[in-house]
């Protein structure tokens, strides 16, 4: 006797999921595109494989289930109880893997040609070891609960995530506990951010290290960096970055980074030191902020908006800066003139002006320029020594007021001496400038003389320039960097 069902209306759903026991495939190609939770073993004899809806399985991802494999393609969710060994368990790497989907296993090792990553690489317990010749982060999240390591060629980020080490609540205690992880970053060739909008955000809670300064190098601007630090502990910081001065040189194609947070806990320290002993390294941050670990939430990087920046002194007890390291920065939330007499090895730079570190003014000549941001700020500094700083200056970059010239005669080789006196903004770089006629153009100003007030404080100088020839009219004029510095 035969039963024939005829479906009206079908509306059924699965109530059950279906266990596979054992999965053997062998093809060239593999293209999974079904839900496969799989209990006992799994053998995808294949060098391309592609999964588009679900794998699961308990394990290892390694050779042994994957033993040609030279493309992997994820874009639906691949899991597993034990590690990822993604070529890092045979001689050869594998060619190419690209994620879209999510990975996630217990800990994962990468030995790839090229490797991209566009959705999610979770590491459940250890970390996340990737060795490629390129690494493509766009739009990609990495988590590990302890190290990460990226060592390519050339590494590529925008709009990307990687939370390194974890800060979860205990559900016993209900206090937070900080799995350490350190994030280790080493690019031979070339080391790209997307520029000044690319909207990285790299968390670690054991230090961040930048092993060398790739060959082609350029800068992370649109890269924010946040070190959360433990109770209690030390973390290590160091950076490959040119020592290049208090210059904005120094944010000039030189790992230099867009913004840098420390965030603290009860009594932890961040050390910043150079790669190792024998080189003098730097780090160019253009916006450096020290919090609480309480203002920020340290997986998406978001800051409480009614957050509070440490004072200075706050500062000099959690930041300790080894010998042949300097942390230059353009601007922070905290008195960067009260951090620069602080903490040995911080040094503003004042004189940079980035997309994250300035803002648009208009000068009493009804011209705009951009100036530093913590500068113009400032409660501190007079920048063109008028008596008001610039914080209460309605037109705090005011041109130099010569208050007295005088005539010293002739010296010896028959030269004219005269004496310039004007009151001199601190640390700020000054040229004397003359021309021979009012009436000549712009360019033909030309610099006599170059003046550098290195002290800490405002104060009447009485310069002497020489004229260098024996023109009967002199026009004198004086300039200063906005920024203080020679650059
Ligand atoms: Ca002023
Ligand atoms: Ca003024």
């Amino acid at each position: 006797m035969t039963f024939h069902v005829m479906m009206v209306e079908n509306a059924m759903t699965s109530v059950q999921q279906t266990l596979i026991e054992n999965l053997i495939t062998s093809n060239t190609n593999v293209i999974n595109s079904d839900p496969l939770r799989i209990r006992n073993s799994i053998l995808i004899d294949a060098e391309r494989f592609v999964n588009n809806n679900l794998v699961t399985f308990s394990g290892d991802f390694s050779v042994e289930q994957f033993p040609n494999l030279e493309v992997l393609e994820n874009n639906g969710d691949l899991n597993f109880t034990a590690s990822g060994l993604f070529g890092s368990d045979r001689p050869d790497p594998i060619d190419k893997i690209s994620n879209s989907g999510t990975i996630l296993g217990s800990t994962h090792f990468f030995n790839v040609g090229e490797f991209s990553n566009r959705g999610l690489i979770q590491s459940s317990i250890g970390r996340i070891d990737v060795q490629a010749t390129s690494v493509d982060l766009d739009s990609g999240v990495l988590q590990a609960t302890a190290d990460i390591t990226i060592k390519a060629d050339d590494i590529r980020l925008e709009n990307t995530i990687i939370n390194t080490g974890a800060i979860r609540l205990d559900p016993f205690t209900n206090i937070e506990r900080v799995y350490p992880g350190a994030l280790i970053l080493d690019a031979a060739k070339s080391f790209q951010d997307g520029g000044f909008s690319a909207g990285n955000i790299i968390t670690a809670t054991d230090g961040i290290h930048l092993l060398r300064l790739p060959t082609t190098p350029s800068d992370l601007p649109g890269t924010h960096f946040i070190s959360a630090a433990p109770r209690f502990a030390e973390v290590k910081h160091s950076w490959a970055s040119r020592d290049r001065g208090s210059s904005s040189l120094g944010f000039e194609d030189n790992m230099s980074i867009g913004q840098f947070t420390l965030a603290k806990e009860f009594d932890s320290l961040f050390t910043f030191k150079s790669v190792d002993e024998e080189q003098i390294n730097a780090i160019y941050i253009e916006s450096l902020n020290f919090i609480d670990q309480d203002d920020i939430d340290f997986g998406s990087g978001e800051v409480s908006p009614d957050i509070e920046f440490l004072t200075a002194e706050e500062v000099a007890d959690i930041l300790n800066i080894e010998e042949n390291m300097t942390v230059y920065f353009a601007t922070s939330g905290t008195s960067p003139e009260e951090l620069e007499n602080m903490v040995d090895g911080l040094v503003w730079v004042k004189s940079y002006a980035g997309p994250n570190s300035s803002k648009r003014i208009t000068l009493s000549d009804g011209s705009t320029t951009r100036v530093n941001l913590s500068l113009v700020e400032s409660l501190v500094s007079d920048s063109d020594a008028d008596g008001q700083v610039n914080g209460e200056d309605d037109f705090p970059f005011d041109g130099v007021q010569i208050s007295g010239i005088t005539d010293e005669g002739v010296n010896e080789l028959g030269q004219r001496l005269v004496n310039l006196t004007f009151t001199a903004a601190a640390k700020t770089f000054y040229s004397i400038e003359r021309n021979v006629m009012l009436t000549t153009t712009e360019n033909q100003w030309e610099t006599i003389e170059v003046f550098n007030h290195d002290s800490a404080e405002n104060a009447l100088v009485t310069q002497q320039i020489i004229l260098p020839d024996d023109s009967p009219e002199n026009f004198l004029r004086i300039n200063y960097n906005i920024g203080g510095g020679l650059q």
